[in-house]
């Protein structure tokens, strides 16, 4: 149709991607044979058959499952590269990966194969694809905070490598202010800083993400509507918001995509992006999330047009950068 080769041409950043949420059933079943690690599905079909979720929670733990497969350089060098070629496709022409080196550590990975094999796939997507990008080192907020400190120690020789720190995994039961001095450290050394809030947890892990972490994003924050007071600072500071459409109708944060606030949020003249969050497990890539709000919420080209432009100015990119792409 018109539209969907509309957003197919429309150049994008993708500033919401866990790199672990690119493992395809088709790769996770290879690695899990090369490496004879056992996952409990017999076949590629069996493994997308299993993907179907209630909550944040349920996919984790399939998430977590799956990511097990990844052992060597290679591993997670081909796990990257998969994904810039799908970025190709996408015509994402920069992206912003989040990684989280503790689901790797916390078995027995060494810290540097994870990164040294993320950040060789990155450096050829830009020298074999055009792609540019950035790494984005998330702590898991269901650890606690000594743990993230020793991962963030880990990643001290590495910050060449990484533009921010981030905050993922289960929300509730874990604010932001339990990673507050950890975060207050990783700025120190330069980082900047984002976090996951307002997925499934209150306006208040918004607010303490703002304040206390001192976010320049927050990924997702589609329950910051709920809060009149948040929604005008956000607006008025320009605090972009990495939203995931399909992440969140298989997530059950939205019953189904008509009933989603993109185009709300969007009206409001917040700094709203479309992202794909973990694409192998929620049903597409970008494009696909672009293609499925437009459709259910009758976005139009501008409203589209705006989005893409919205995923370039709240990258990381310079301000010289961003005033070729935007
Ligand atoms: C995630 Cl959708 C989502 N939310 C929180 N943490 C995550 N890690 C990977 N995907
Ligand atoms: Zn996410």
């Amino acid at each position: 149709s018109e539209i969907r080769d509309f957003i197919k041409k429309l150049p994008k950043a993708e500033l919401h991607i866990h790199i672990e949420g690119s493992l395809e059933p088709e790769l996770m079943f290879k690695l899990s044979k090369k490496n004879a690690i056992e996952i409990p599905f017999k076949s590629v079909e069996e493994i997308r058959l299993a993907y179907k979720f209630n909550n944040l929670q349920s996919f984790l733990d399939i998430y977590y499952a799956g990511a097990a497969v990844l052992i060597t350089e290679e591993d997670f060098y081909d796990l990257t590269w998969a994904y810039l070629e799908r970025c190709k496709e996408n015509n994402v022409l920069h992206t912003e990966v989040f990684y989280d080196p503790q689901t790797h550590t916390n078995r027995g990975i060494d810290f540097d194969i994870v990164i040294n094999g993320i950040h060789r796939a990155l450096v050829d997507g830009k020298n074999k694809l055009g792609i540019s990008s950035k790494l984005i080192m998330c702590f898991l907020r269901h650890l606690d905070e000594a743990d993230a400190f020793t991962t963030l120690e880990q990643a001290s020789s590495h910050l060449d490598k990484i533009v921010a720190v981030g905050l993922d995994s289960s929300e509730i039961g874990h604010p932001p202010s339990k990673f507050e001095r950890v975060f207050e450290k990783a700025q120190s050394m330069g980082l900047l800083t984002v976090a996951h809030a307002g997925e499934e947890g209150p306006p208040a892990y918004i607010w303490e993400a703002l304040d206390l972490l001192k976010v320049s994003r927050i990924d997702h924050g589609v329950r910051a509507l709920e809060d009149e007071a948040l929604v005008t600072k956000l607006i008025t500071e320009k605090i972009p918001l990495t939203i995931c459409p399909l992440s969140n109708i298989k997530l059950c944060v939205f019953k189904k995509m008509s009933e989603h606030n993109y185009r709300k949020l969007l009206k409001k003249g917040l700094v709203v992006t479309i992202n794909s969050d973990d694409p192998a497990y929620f049903g597409g890539y970008i494009n696909q999330n672009y293609i499925e709000t437009a459709e259910a919420l009758s976005l139009s080209k501008e409203e589209l047009a705006l989005s893409a432009k919205n995923s370039f100015i709240a990258s990381f990119i310079s301000d010289e950068q961003k005033k070729i792409y935007c």
